[in-house]
This record gives C-alpha cells, structure tokens and sequence, in this order.
C-alpha cells in the first residue's frame, strides 16, 4: 500500500487503514448508514473479511473475544441507534474486562445532525468516559482527510495503559467523499517499565515477608510476559491466583497454581487470601469479583501488605491504599519481576505446597443428586481432548452458575504456551460464551473450542450459531457447545433461594427443544441425560467437522458445584431470612 494514495471513497480509506493496522476479519451487521464501508470490504476482500452476524450484540462480543485472542483491538461495525445499542453489552464488556476493541457506528449524514434524525444518537453521551459511560475514547470523524489520524489514535488508546473499548461514529456523508488520505503504519502500544527503585522495593518486601501469594489477572499480557510471570514464581516459589475469568494467565497444572480468585472461590484459597501477609497484585483490577466484595481485600485499607502492579494509573489507589503502586505493562514488569534474584533458601515453600494442596483437594468432587454430574462432564472433557491430541481448546463461557464446575475443574493452559484458553467475561455478562466460540473458531481454525453454555446464557445470543454455519471453512476445527440445562435461571433462584426461600420468582424457563433448535442452523445435536452418556457423544462431535451442540439435562436441584437448592432453603430458613 502507497503512502499517497490515489483518490478513493473514505470508506475505502477506513478499511486500508484497519488492514494496515494488521486486522484481517471484522464482525458487524451491517447498515445502510455505513454502505460505503460495506464496499470497502468487497474492495478488499482479499485481505479482510466482514462477518455479518445476526445481532449486534453477538458481533460486539466476538469482537471482544477478538481482542482476548489476540491482544489488539477486535473490530466490530454497526449502525445507528438501533444497532449501537445492540452492541452496547459487547462495548460494556471490553471495558470492565479491560479488552482493546473499536466499535465503528454509522451516523446520521453531518447535515441531519442534532436534529435528531432518523436514527441518530449522540454517541460522546451515551459511551462516553466524561458521561460515566464504557468506552476509553469516543470520537467522531467529521472530515475524511483525518480519519487516519483517528484511526490510529483509537488503536493506542484500546491498547495503551488500561486497555479498553474505543467508539468511532462515522457520518454517512463523511464515508462517501473522496480522500487521497494517507495510510498510516501499524502501531504498537507504548510500554511503561518499573522503575529500578520499584523493583528494588518489591524485592525487599518479598524477602521481608512469610506467606507472601501471586494474584496475576488483567490484560495486556503476552506469552512472553506469562513465561517470564511463571520463571519468577518458580524462582521465588511463589503460589499463584488467577483472578476472575484470567484463569488462563497461569497453567492450572503448574505446581504453582493456586486456583482462581473470582466467584466461587475455593473457601480455602480465599483463608489463604486473607491470610496471606503480601498480596502481589500483578495486573488484576481489584474488583469486587477478584476480592471477594471488597472483604478478602478489606477496603480501603487492606490488612495484607500489598503491590498492585497494573499498567494503568487510574487503577492505581482507586480503592485500596496499598503500600506499594507501580504503573507497568506486563510485557514489561512481568520480565522485570523474573529479573529479580530470590534468596535461599525461602522460609514459605510449606505455605506454598499447602495452596497447591488446597488446590487438589478442591478439584476433588463428590456425585451430586440426579444422573448428571457436571465436574465428571469437565473433568472427562479435558481427559478426551488431551488424550486426542487437542489438549489447547479454548473453552468460552458466559454467566450463570453452569460456569463454576468450568472455573472450578477445567484446568486451563496457560498462555504461557502459546494462546489464551479461556474466554469469558468479567463483567458477568450472559450470552457471551456462543459468540465468543464462534469468534475463536472463526479467528483460529486450528484450534478446538467448547463452549459450555447455561439455558438462560444460551438464548441470548444462540442466533450466532447460522453465523457459525455461514463462516466456518474446511479448515475450522471442532466447535462443540454444551448448553446445561436447569430450567431455571439458577443463580437468580440461588440468591431467592437465600433471601426468600420458597417464594420462586420470575427465574423459572421454558426451554425450547434445544437439539431440534441446533439442527435447525445446520449443526449437530444430541441430548444427554446421564454423565456417562456425555463421553461418546463428545468424542463423536470431536471427530467430525460440522460444529455441535450438546444438551445436557441437569437437575435444578444441583445449584452450584458445591451445594444444593434445598440445602440453601433449609439454611436460610434457620438463619430467618
Ligand atoms: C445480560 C445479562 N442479563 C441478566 C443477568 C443476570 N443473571 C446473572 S446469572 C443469570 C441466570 C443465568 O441462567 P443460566 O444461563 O440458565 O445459568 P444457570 O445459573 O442456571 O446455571 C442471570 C439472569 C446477567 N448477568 N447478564
Ligand atoms: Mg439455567
């Protein structure tokens, strides 16, 4: 590509400037407010594809599961009001799980504007930071010969410090002039290092301390500073947490790890938290999730000594008054951190084995009531995939309860290996899981991907399987979703259940017959009754190529992975709720 090129459409110019920025796949639905983008991408269609969902909500959560994959901003494109509203959650996600992204809006033709004209939306209102909304940056680009200029700043400002989510709404009228604009070079994020004085002082602190423990989460994280995290904890045999939904950050293997921080955590890990005398916080936001309400952590003064590393200043101090903040990149602190020689020999490698007990112990389940066992149904998946060779799934998930056999028994890789393995979202949001499969699926067709799905997450966005029908090619690997069903809303029943037990309201389901709804969009389906009818039908849809759906039954009874409906009733009922 030219550094002048000639004349063409600005839509046109758009697209050269996201292929320049390395993007060879967009997600969208399309509008008649972005059509000469639309021609862009028949322009380009050798370089970059658009892939037209069914509901911007599914095309805004696959580009965020985009840029988890990838670690640049997933891109997704949709119109006006209607279709910038629909993609509001996928937007709201990549803020709060901290994913570059940049969702382009079609706008009104600069001559309607503020007239409220068909469709419009003033979008620096409603995402905008200044207005308490979701996005890091939004924009409007009113004159072709900038849109390079807006481009690139939209990809460093998804990526830099905290990354996060970027708007750019472009007028209609804009999209259709002609431009000779240029096309600018790829950027890459500027990277912030520790300072020789933090990396002096969080050494003295470790080696000051007794029960010191790793919590590694956020975003920004690449292979490389995921191998240098773990030689640093090996060096400092180190027990390492996950924060919520950044399991993958750390091999759940590693004699090391520790388990996940986050919804459901091992009541032991949690003791540990709380008894630990240094947290080293490196990456994670400290989120209610990641600290247990505020109450691992007390804020704002927790009793721990504690680092929090993390590349963004706004996070730094927002609610914890810690005794040591440092603003670094993970490619850059994580290397800094392995650089720091460990004494001999350590006075806590019994607390450390004792994490990695607590660990084991926790993976250890016990036959809940009814025929299906949904830990045996995690631990048998994991058991097939590496025994045929498929051991780097990537596993997606939304919101629900189903997700804590997932957070609990699956043993993620670490993307210290290679790749992320989980995609879920910590904003809780339901409905991530199937487009987030697709997007993975879609992005890299090596890869094997499950995605276990609750009956009231997989509604929400189950349109994308004929997205996935449509897109998948001969070289797409095995796509398999489990959808649990409970017939209930069951977290929401779980909490009733707890302040008013008895009184069901609003959470039962009426479920359709979710095999029949599967082949309907072409996959195949099975139903599953029993765990040990799980196994085969898993290693069948393993071995062929059109993507699968398995419904499994589950009893509501079975509410969480570690307790049952009646058990919370009968305790809540003595405690006088
Ligand atoms: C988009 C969205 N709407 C509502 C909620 C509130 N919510 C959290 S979990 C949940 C129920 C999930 O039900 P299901 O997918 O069936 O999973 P289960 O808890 O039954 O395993 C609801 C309604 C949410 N997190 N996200
Ligand atoms: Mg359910």
């Amino acid at each position: 590509m030219s550094a002048t090129p000639a004349s063409r459409l600005a839509g046109h110019a758009l697209v050269e400037a996201l292929v320049a920025q390395g993007v060879d796949t967009a997600f969208g639905v399309p509008g008649e407010s972005f059509l000469a983008v639309l021609d862009g991408f028949h322009e380009h269609r050798d370089r970059i594809r658009f892939i037209a969902c069914r509901q911007e909500g599914g095309a805004a959560f696959m580009a965020e599961a985009q840029g988890k994959l990838t670690g640049r901003p997933g891109i997704c494109f949709v119109t006006r009001g209607p279709g910038a509203t629909n993609a509001s959650i996928g937007l709201h996600t990549a803020y709060q799980d901290s994913t570059p992204m940049i969702l382009f809006v079609g706008q009104v033709g600069s001559d309607f504007r503020d007239r409220e004209a068909f469709q419009e939306v003033d979008y620096r209102a409603m995402f905008g930071p200044s207005t308490g909304g979701f996005a890091k940056w939004v924009a409007e680009v009113d004159r072709p010969e900038r849109l390079p200029e807006y481009v690139a700043r939209a990809f460093h400002v998804a990526m830099q410090g905290r990354p996060g989510p970027v708007v750019l709404a472009l007028p209609e009228d804009m999209l259709m002039q002609s431009t000779d604009a240029p096309v600018l070079p790829r950027v890459e994020p500027a990277q912030a290092w520790p300072t020789p004085g933090a990396l002096r002082r969080i050494r003295e602190m470790l080696v000051a301390a007794h029960r010191p423990l790793v919590i590694a989460g956020g975003s920004g994280w690449t292979a490389a500073a995921c191998q240098a995290l773990q030689r640093f904890a090996e060096d400092w045999q180190l027990p390492v947490g996950c924060a919520f939904r950044f399991q993958d950050l750390f091999d759940n293997t590693h004699p090391l790890y520790a388990g996940d921080v986050g919804i459901g955590i091992n009541p032991k890990l949690a003791q540990r938290v709380r008894e630990a005398d240094l947290i080293l916080a490196v990456g994670p936001r400290l989120g209610e999730m990641t600290t247990g309400g505020y109450t691992l952590l007390e804020a704002p003064r927790p009793r721990q000594q504690l680092i929090h590393i993390h590349a963004g200043a706004e996070e730094l101090g927002r609610v914890y008054a810690a005794d040591l903040l440092v603003q670094a990149s993970m490619a850059c602190a994580a290397p800094a951190l392995a650089s720091l020689a460990a004494p001999s020999p350590l006075p806590w490698t019994d607390w450390t084995a004792g994490a990695r007990a607590d660990r084991e112990a926790n993976r250890v389940s016990t036959p809940p009531p009814g025929p299906m066992d949904l830990a045996e149904v995690v631990k048998g998946m994991q058991r097939v995939l590496r025994e045929v060779g498929r051991g780097d799934a990537v596993f997606t998930n939304g919101a629900g309860n189903y997700s804590g056999w997932l957070h609990r028994y699956c043993e993620y890789g670490g993307l210290a290996s290679g790749q992320r393995t989980q995609l879920a979202p910590t904003s809780g949001a339901m409905g991530y899981g199937v487009p987030a499969a697709i997007a993975a699926s879609l992005l890299q067709p090596g890869r094997t991907v499950i995605n276990m799905a609750g009956d009231g997450d997989f509604l929400m966005t189950g349109q994308e399987l004929a997205t996935a029908t449509g897109y998948r090619n001969a070289q797409s690997g095995p796509l398999v979703v489990l959808v649990v069903d409970n017939g209930t809303y069951g977290t929401i029943r779980m909490h009733q259940e707890r302040e008013f037990p008895g009184r069901v309201s609003g959470s039962d389901l009426f479920n359709p017959d979710f095999a029949m709804l599967a082949r309907a969009h072409g996959w195949e389906a099975a139903r599953i009754d029993r765990t040990e009818d799980f196994e085969p039908a898993f290693r069948a849809a393993l071995a062929r190529h059109t993507p699968t759906l398995l419904h499994l039954k589950l009893d509501a009874e079975v509410i969480t992975s570690r307790t049952t409906l009646s058990a919370l009733r009968a305790a809540a009922q003595a405690s006088g709720a």
